[in-house]
């Protein structure tokens, strides 16, 4: 046997017993790396004569061409074993039963929020948000309700102490969400078509008031909006809120600062096993403040009254998901009871849609 062909046989052997990825590693790099032993053969090649390197060079290659062929048999062999060893172990039991215990449900409010967020999105309508703390500006005044203006005593508003806006006024925890659709018609260009959902805050607390509630209000403003459009809207919704037909809206003469007219809805109650059911005519329910956007509301967003009008309409959150779900006392709804959120709340899966129904 020649010194190559012994070299050969020591190098496969050597590769062949290497017994996982890394030391079939270190093989590789002792023989072809850098400073490897085949790799060194190589190098001699240089030195040689012609005729010696004739005669050596065809033995080291083809060391080379074993060696290389060697460590790509034992690297497959490795890998595949590899795999039957995680196929065998890492298993999947597709037949193991649902998690069992403490599960969290979807608060009625949040299931309330997504329901409108989906029935208005079908009228073409967008989510706005905005802040928690507002300035007096964006509040009050920019909604016709000047300082002395008797709707600002209606609001029992939380004033922060120190921090002052920038015209002096103290900061607030925002009395209606009417703030947010204030905001996004100084920021985004007409027509508008958006609902502000969201919590609110005032000084105000019994069986049917707590000092943060949830509100939504919804705002249009488009060229010619007139009031049959809102009518219409507010019918549309309370119908696809309440998955009834028979829902008939009474429209109340009222009076907003930031609306001109305004109305009071009310919407049609029957008595089914002595419960007020939204749906008929056998009595008359406030569920509803709207009107059409007072010019000057929309003159203070820097649009020209002229040429866009709109209605807006705002509603309490809580107050319609206590109509829908039958719930009598709101100050549970905020005390954190397991047993009242198991139930009445809803589960993650029962996600409102249009086409699946956005009732429970
Ligand atoms: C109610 C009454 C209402 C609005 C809210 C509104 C907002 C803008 C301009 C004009 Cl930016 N109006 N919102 C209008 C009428 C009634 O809410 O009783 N809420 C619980």
């Amino acid at each position: 046997m020649s010194d190559f062909d012994s070299l050969t046989g020591e190098w496969r052997a050597r590769i062949a017993a290497a017994p996982d990825l890394a030391s079939l590693e270190a093989e590789r790099v002792a023989a072809l790396g850098k400073q490897g032993a085949v790799t060194g053969l190589l190098k001699t090649l240089g030195g040689m004569t012609p005729e010696e390197r004739q005669s050596e060079g065809p033995r080291i290659h083809a060391l080379r061409e074993a060696v290389t062929e060697a460590i790509g048999a034992r690297k497959a062999a490795l890998e595949a074993a590899e795999l039957e060893r995680k196929l065998a172990t890492e298993t999947l039991d597709m037949t193991l039963p649902m998690p069992t215990g403490e599960q969290g449900s979807v608060h009625p409010v949040s299931q309330v929020m997504d329901e409108l967020a989906e029935i208005f999105a079908d009228l073409g309508f967008s989510v706005a948000t905005g802040p928690e703390i507002e300035d007096d500006w964006h509040n009050f005044t920019a909604l016709n309700i000047p300082e002395s203006h008797p709707a600002r005593a209606m609001h029992d508003t939380f004033y922060f102490g120190a921090d002052k806006d920038r015209d002096g006024k103290r900061m607030l925890l925002r009395t209606h969400t009417s703030p947010v659709q204030i905001r996004t018609m100084q920021a985004e260009k007409p027509p508008l078509r958006i609902i502000a959902p969201g919590r609110t805050y005032r000084s105000d607390s019994d069986a049917t008031h707590t000092p943060m509630f949830h509100q939504v209000e919804g705002l249009v403003i488009d060229r010619g909006t007139h009031l049959g459009h809102l009518k219409w809207t507010l019918e549309t919704f309370l119908k696809a809120f309440f998955e009834r037909d028979d829902i008939v809206l009474r429209l109340r003469p009222s009076y907003f600062p930031f609306t001109e007219p305004s109305a009071e809805v009310d919407v049609g109650y029957t008595v089914q096993n002595g419960r007020r059911v939204v749906g008929g005519s056998d009595g008359w329910m406030e569920v509803l403040g709207s009107g059409m956007v007072h010019p000057r509301v929309i003159a203070a967003c820097g649009l020209d009254p002229d040429e866009w009008q709109g209605f807006a309409f705002g509603c309490g959150i809580d107050r319609l998901a206590m109509l829908k779900y039958g719930m009598d006392d709101l100050r549970a709804f905020f005390d954190g009871d397991l047993r009242w959120l198991r139930h009445y709340g809803f589960s993650s899966l029962d996600v409102p849609t249009l086409s699946g129904g956005v009732g429970a």
